[in-house]
C-alpha cells in the first residue's frame, strides 16, 4: 500500500461548524453595523480567526486599533464556544463514521489537520476524538493554510512521509496546502471550487475507502 495515512480537515469535512462561525461573525459584525452574507462566510472557510476578522473589517471598510480587534476576537470566540457547547455525535456529517471505521480497518494512520483552535472541544463533543492517532490544530501551527505546515506536522506526528498521505479538505486554501505539502488531495464539496484536488466527492455518503483510495 503506497498510502499510509489519512489527514482530515475538521470544519466542513467531518462536521459543519461553518453555521456556528457564521452566526458568531454575523453577531459581531452587527456591532459595527455590518451585515455579513452567507457568500462571504464561504470565503472564511479554512481561514484563521485573526485573518477572518481582518477580511470582515476590509469588507466593512472599517478601521480598528489592535486593542479593539483583540476584544472582538475574544467576543466572537466566546459566542462561538457557547454555540458549539451543544454539539453532539448527531452533528457528524453523513457517512463520516463509516468511512473512518473503514480506513481504520484497512490500517491507515489517521490525523486531524485543522486551522481551528477549538478542534479538540469539537472532537470531544462529537465523540470523534477516539479515531485520531494525532491532532494538529490552530494551536500547533504558526502559518495558516494554504501554507502546508498543518499537514506536514500531521505527517511528522504520524511518523510517515508526506507523499504517503491523503488529505481530505473542503476549502480551496486547504487543498492548496495539501498539494504544497506533496500529498494526495481529496476535495469534499464543490468541484468548481476544489479544482486543484486530485479527486472530488460531494460528501462521504456511501463512499467506500476501498473504492475511493484506489490510485
Ligand atoms: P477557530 P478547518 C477553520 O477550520 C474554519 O473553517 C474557519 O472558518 C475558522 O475561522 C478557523 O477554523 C479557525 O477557527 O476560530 O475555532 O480557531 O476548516 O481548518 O477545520
Ligand atoms: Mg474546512
Amino acid at each position: 500500500m503506497k498510502y499510509k495515512a489519512c489527514l482530515f480537515d475538521l470544519d466542513g469535512v467531518l462536521v459543519d461548524t461553518a453555521i456556528y462561525h457564521f452566526q458568531a461573525w454575523k453577531t459581531l459584525g452587527a456591532n459595527f453595523g455590518y451585515i455579513l452574507t452567507e457568500a462571504q462566510n464561504e470565503q472564511l472557510k479554512g481561514v484563521s480567526r485573526v485573518a477572518s476578522l481582518d477580511r470582515i473589517l476590509a469588507w466593512a471598510n472599517k478601521e480598528a486599533t489592535q486593542e479593539q480587534k483583540n476584544a472582538w476576537l475574544i467576543e466572537k470566540n466566546d459566542h462561538y464556544l457557547q454555540l458549539i457547547s451543544h454539539m453532539n455525535p448527531g452533528e457528524i456529517l453523513p457517512g463520516v463514521l463509516l468511512f473512518l471505521e473503514d480506513i481504520q480497518k484497512l490500517g491507515y494512520r489517521i490525523a486531524l489537520g485543522s486551522a481551528s483552535k477549538n478542534a479538540q472541544i469539537i472532537l470531544e463533543k462529537t465523540g470523534l476524538a477516539t479515531y485520531f492517532d494525532a491532532i494538529i490544530d490552530g494551536n500547533h501551527v504558526s502559518k495558516s493554510k494554504p501554507d502546508p505546515e498543518v499537514f506536514l506536522k500531521g505527517a511528522e506526528a504520524l511518523q510517515v512521509s508526506p507523499e504517503t498521505c491523503i488529505v481530505f479538505e473542503d476549502a480551496e486554501a486547504g487543498v492548496e496546502a495539501a498539494k504544497r505539502a506533496g500529498m494526495m488531495a481529496i476535495g469534499i464539496g464543490d468541484a468548481h471550487v476544489l479544482h486543484q484536488a486530485d479527486k472530488i466527492i460531494p460528501n462521504f455518503t456511501g463512499v467506500l475507502a476501498s473504492d475511493l483510495l484506489k490510485f
